[in-house]
């Protein structure tokens, strides 16, 4: 049985929402961050880093969300969620995923440890501003990369709308900034419909 450890309203959705896609059961031990269930020596075995989420399958353990979606869509190859390895739509596949991860997330992240995941007195709240810009300008480029098609590759939703899915939810719902292009706007939308993102989002918040 595939397990996955995360904590609530965090990263740990996307592998979820992955597994819910997929259509593959598992089980979801959410954490508790107040009692620093993430930073215990049994967890830090698993992910040194203390962070989530974290995918174990027997003896198989992976971290880092971009990676877990990845492996996961890889589990059910006639689902279409990754492309194929060496083609080019995997190449745009990898652009996107990685233009989430480290274009599209980060001001957001930025802005996260900030306003409360560094002590107080680490915190400089002036960096919050500058992060919602840079986020604008990552979501216009998501824009014209999207162009009119429905999802980043085409016709077919694959993993990297998930990542930038979730990316996009965590910047309107947890920090208040709008997308301003109607496209992507309608893209999140479409992504955020989806039944297995609600699921997803139900069984980490139960
Ligand atoms: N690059 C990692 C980031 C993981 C990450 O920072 N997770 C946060 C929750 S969203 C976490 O575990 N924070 C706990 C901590 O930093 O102590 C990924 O995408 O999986």
């Amino acid at each position: 049985m595939l397990t996955v450890y995360g904590l609530k309203r965090s990263r740990s959705t996307r592998a979820l929402w992955a597994l819910e896609e997929a259509g593959l059961p598992y089980d979801f031990r959410r954490l508790d961050a107040r009692a620093g269930e993430h930073r215990q020596p049994d967890f830090l075995a698993l992910n040194p880093g203390g962070k989530v989420p974290v995918l174990v399958d027997g003896d198989f353990v992976l971290s880092e969300s971009g990676a877990i979606v990845t492996w996961v869509a890889e589990q059910v190859p006639a689902l279409g969620l990754v492309p194929a390895a060496g083609t080019r739509a995997r190449a745009l596949y990898d652009q996107w995923l990685h233009f989430a991860l480290t274009e599209l997330e980060q001001p957001l992240w930025v802005a996260a440890k900030h306003t409360f995941v560094l002590p107080e007195k680490l915190r400089v709240p002036a960096v919050i501003p500058v992060c919602a810009k840079e986020f604008g300008r990552a979501a216009q480029v998501l824009a014209q990369g999207l162009g009119d098609r429905p999802f980043l590759l085409g016709d077919a939703f694959t993993m990297a709308d998930l990542v930038v899915g979730h990316t996009l939810a965590w910047a309107v719902r947890q920090q208040g900034l709008p997308l301003d292009a109607p496209a992507v706007a309608a893209y999140a939308e479409r992504l955020w419909a989806r039944p297995a993102f609600a699921r997803a989002e139900a069984r980490e918040a139960a």
